[in-house]
């Protein structure tokens, strides 16, 4: 089957665009939750380590240069100063570690409807309610594209990188090497559970997409699981984020989160092998 290339949106949350620093803009509560933690945790400890370093270097090199010191001290132990510099770390790190553990366990814990997740409002630990999914995708990794099956729909297709010719041909590229001929399409609003392996005969991919905060193994013989609720419609892309080969560098992922109606048609569509009435659902939603 061919499901024909569709322009991309004018949408640029989903992608990472010349002269970024930040990360790129999340649409799941994971994602909310490990921006969070990165902009509002991981970057001040960071950042107040690096200054404390930096201070300390410079006294050394004012106070205790060879002009200023011509006689060095012969201490070689300090009882104080050696248990702060054990204990301070190990106070950072279990700061550090607390919200990580959060977000992670998050992230491998399939909502069922019932179970809280930390979401945005992580320095409270408050919670976001998550449906339980009603969509299982099953990626699969081969040397070097994708396969996306709608295990309880009977449907499957592959995920090839665009040829440069083709991508530069379309209405509105996609993005260079980002370009996919297939999106796996996804309704906005719903939790899909998301199956991570990889060829039975192949090597280990990752499956990952930065706005839906994802990153999945998938390794031969192995079923990964994790999951995402987009918020918002779009195109998002990701790239095979564990190097497996010649062609890591080319087998990106291609994400179209639609309306729950425009799913339903294009599903419908899919499943009746009319893939050109497909394609026009998908057509008719940018
Ligand atoms: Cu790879």
């Amino acid at each position: 089957m061919a499901l024909a290339p569709f322009a991309s949106l004018a949408n640029e949350a989903g992608r990472p665009v010349p002269g970024q620093i930040g990360m790129q803009a999340s649409v799941t509560p994971i994602m909310d939750s490990i921006t969070v933690f990165h902009d509002g945790i991981l970057l001040w400890s960071i950042t107040a380590i690096v200054l404390l370093v930096l201070v300390l270097l410079l006294v050394v090199m004012f106070r205790f240069n060879a002009k200023r010191h011509p006689v060095p001290s012969t201490t070689t132990h300090n009882t104080l100063v050696e248990i702060a510099w054990t204990v301070l770390p190990i106070v950072v790190l279990i700061i550090i570690a607390i919200p990580s553990f959060g977000v992670l366990s998050d992230q491998l814990t399939i909502p069922d409807g019932q179970r809280k997740y930390l979401g945005s409002n992580i320095f409270s630990f408050g919670e976001v309610d998550v449906p339980a999914p009603t969509l299982t995708v099953k990626a699969t990794g081969y040397t070097w594209y994708w396969n996306y099956e709608y295990v309880d729909q009977g449907e499957a297709f592959d995920s090839n990188i665009l040829p440069e010719e083709v991508r530069l041909a379309e209405a509105v590229p996609q993005p260079r090497l980002l370009g996919v001929d297939n999106m796996l399409i996804v309704p906005v609003n719903t939790t899909v559970r998301v199956q991570v392996t990889s060829d039975p005969a192949g090597v280990i991919h990752a499956f990952a997409v930065p706005s839906f905060g994802i990153k999945m193994d998938a390794v031969p013989g192995r079923l990964n699981e994790t999951w995402f609720n987009a918020r918002e419609v779009g195109v998002y892309y990701g790239q095979c984020s564990e190097l497996c080969g010649k062609d890591h560098a080319f087998m990106p992922i291609g994400v179209r989160v639609v309306t729950q109606e425009q799913f339903a048609a294009w599903m419908t569509a899919l499943q009746a092998d009319n893939v050109a009435a497909a394609n026009a659902t998908l057509v008719a939603a940018q």
